[in-house]
């Protein structure tokens, strides 16, 4: 029915690629003061900052973040993988050696080690991100009763972090099963005087990040509690954007907004249906171990 199937293979396709490319493991041995001394801390870090996927609109904030901030000269931004920079992240915490990511909440990764938000006072990474839900144009006519959940849907950034911990231990269909079931009285609220149907099929595409993976696969198993057939396809955000506007894909929980996924949004807010947010206080940004002397972007020295 649709083509997002070639579009999933080039995904994973290139991310095997990224994974690969991002395996240097660099160990700086040396400081016992965790980014004491600014200027040495450029030279611990060799003045990179380690980021995630090309495609993610994260990476596209980083970049320009890296070409708005003056004394940000001399830095660069490390492309590579979720996964990678995950590694890199708990081996410098290990090792209590500093470290700039770029990252964004919910994630586990807040509950699971102390981090904080670098300040961003030119804002080059917005502030407080939604996370919204877009349909194709028409869904409210030929799936009235799927548009009417996916329509209520929303939850908190501390329901969707609960689903991406518990996903690690075991999977992201069994983390979503197990938050339904501990959480019922949200399901019903969305469920409501809905009609079930029967094998009706239904095309959401979301992101591959484990925020989505687990928004999607709650809206995946709820919708399938309803009588539909499901498909969760995970795609770039250029894609994402691109299917449903093109009503390749009928729905999606996944886009960050106002910045953060805001120039897909500009370029296709005309050829999809917004129906606000699912999740309010998002945020991305650059973030670094709670014991790293540095508060701000700005305390960031130029390379010399
Ligand atoms: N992220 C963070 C997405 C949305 C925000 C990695 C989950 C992205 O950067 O596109």
């Amino acid at each position: 029915m649709l083509n997002l199937k070639s579009f999933s293979i080039a995904l994973g396709l290139s991310f095997s690629l990224l994974v690969t490319g991002c395996g240097n493991e660099e160990e700086s041995q040396d400081n016992g003061n965790v980014g004491e001394d600014t200027t040495n801390l450029g030279e611990d870090l060799e003045y990179t900052i380690t980021g995630i996927e090309p495609g993610a609109g994260t990476t596209t904030l980083a970049r320009n973040t890296l070409k708005e901030y003056k004394n940000l000269e001399g830095w660069k931004l490390l492309e590579g993988s979720t996964a990678g920079m995950l590694t890199e992240l708990g081996e410098a915490i290990d090792n209590k050696e500093p470290i700039i990511v770029t990252g964004w909440t919910p994630h586990w990764k807040f509950a699971s080690y102390d981090l904080k938000f670098l300040k961003d006072p030119k804002g080059t990474f917005g502030g407080t991100e939604n996370i919204n839900t877009i349909t194709r144009k028409g869904l409210k006519e030929d799936m009235p009763n799927a548009y009417k959940i996916l329509d209520r849907f929303h939850w908190k950034p501390e329901d969707m972090q609960a689903v991406m911990l518990d996903a690690r231990d075991s999977s992201f269909e069994d983390a979503a099963s197990n938050w339904i079931e501990e959480n019922q009285d949200k399901v019903d609220k969305w469920t409501e005087g809905v009609e079930k149907v029967d094998g009706k099929a239904i095309e959401l595409v979301s992101t591959p990040w484990d925020t989505e993976r687990s928004s999607g696969n709650v809206m995946k198993a709820v919708l399938e509690q309803q009588g539909y057939d499901v498909t969760l396809t995970p795609v770039d955000p250029a894609i994402m954007f691109q299917a449903v506007a093109n009503a390749e894909a009928d729905a999606s929980l996944a886009p960050w907004l106002p910045v953060t996924h805001g120039s897909f949004y500009e370029k296709y807010q005309e050829d999809i249906v917004d129906l606000g947010e699912n999740l309010t206080g998002a945020k991305i940004g650059m973030v670094v171990p709670q014991y790293m002397k540095i508060d701000s972007i700005e305390d960031l020295k130029p390379k010399e």
